[in-house]
């Protein structure tokens, strides 16, 4: 129980996973098509065989229920999980005339003279973004990423749809409906997209007095991003079930193409090493009801006894 399906997964994908280039030229063991299931009431499922920062998870899920798509946002939070891919288009743009960033994300791990210069234009990149109002508004914007499809879904006739806020009042008013759906797949939007998203459509159901939801992800990078996926996940469950009076029941994680990257191959035996610890219990500390009103302060994790965090590069 508890995050052992997270690490049945591992496993598998060690033991039979197919070995395959990725877009990223990283390369990665890979399974399609598996689903994990976790009951939210045994616990929060955050994994305790590596530490995983809850502030980050939190932060980014306020951001995207905020509908913003800016990374100025997560800078003032101290969170750093999505500058890569804004930094991208930075260095990319006519705008740009430091040292050529092409490829840095590989180049990063293997060039340590460029690491350097690397994360200098990274730094400078960061206090423009939280000091310059008018960059920030040009180079911090992701564009059309979860915030935007799920706030301000564009319709053909230019009118916006806020699938989160239609979701919540149709699991208050029609809670046996088959239809409780949040899309962020579109595809007129894809060629546009910093990163086509990665969790893809969620569906909520009601049974029992209990909120369920499950979430399709066509890729997962099983190390890196899933434990952020399935914490975040279960935070807005725990969110809409609260909002809408009702108990938390079960997180269905399906995961298309589920990945290890094969520079996370000797992390991943590290922590399949490690005793599971119990898990921690997620407290909402307000009395605020509305999903739209919560803020960092109001949760409180309990119990969080984790293993060390685990290092591990990140694929751009
Ligand atoms: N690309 C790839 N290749 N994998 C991802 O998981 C991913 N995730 C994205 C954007 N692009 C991605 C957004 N989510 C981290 C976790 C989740 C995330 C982005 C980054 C991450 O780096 N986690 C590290 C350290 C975080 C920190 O302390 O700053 C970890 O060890 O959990
Ligand atoms: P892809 O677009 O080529 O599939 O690359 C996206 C990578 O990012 C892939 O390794 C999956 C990973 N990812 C997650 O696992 N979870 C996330 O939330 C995000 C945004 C990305």
């Amino acid at each position: 129980q508890g995050e052992q399906a997270y690490l049945d997964l591992c496993k598998l994908i060690l033991e039979e996973g197919h070995k395959k280039e990725d877009r990223t030229g990283t390369g990665t063991y890979s399974v399609f098509g598996h689903q994990m299931r976790f009951d939210l009431n045994e616990g929060f499922p955050l994994l305790t065989t590596k530490k995983v920062n809850f502030r980050l998870i939190a932060s980014e899920l306020l951001w995207f229920i905020k509908g913003d798509t800016n990374i100025k946002y997560l800078l003032e939070n101290n969170n750093n999980i999505w500058n890569e891919w804004a930094f991208e288009r930075w260095v990319a743009s006519e705008d740009y005339n430091g040292p050529d960033m092409t490829d840095f994300g590989l180049r990063s791990l293997q060039d340590e003279e460029f690491n350097m210069e690397y994360k200098k234009q990274m730094d400078i990149f960061k206090e423009r973004i939280l000091h310059d109002d008018a960059f920030a508004k040009k180079y911090g914007d992701l564009g059309f990423v979860y915030g935007k499809q799920w706030r301000k879904w564009e319709t053909k006739t230019g009118e916006a749809i806020d699938q989160l806020k239609n979701v919540i009042e149709s699991i208050r008013t029609n809670p046996d409906s088959r239809r409780h759906i949040v899309s962020a797949w579109n595809p007129e939007d894809i060629p546009f997209m910093a990163l086509p998203p990665c969790h893809t459509l969620f569906q909520f159901y009601v049974a029992d007095g209990k909120l369920s939801c499950q979430l399709y992800q066509r890729s997962g990078d099983v190390f890196l991003g899933v434990p952020f996926n399935i914490a975040s996940y279960a935070l807005l469950t725990h969110l809409i079930a609260h909002e809408c009076g009702l108990e938390v029941g079960e997180f269905v994680h399906t995961i298309g193409d589920a990945h290890i990257y094969s520079n996370h191959v000797e992390q991943v035996k590290t922590q399949l090493k490690r005793e599971t610890r119990p898990l921690p219990k997620l407290k909402l500390k307000s009395d605020k009801q509305s999903v739209f009103d919560f803020e960092l302060s109001d949760f409180e994790l309990v119990d969080y006894n984790p293993h060390p965090a685990i290092k591990a590069p990140i694929a751009v």
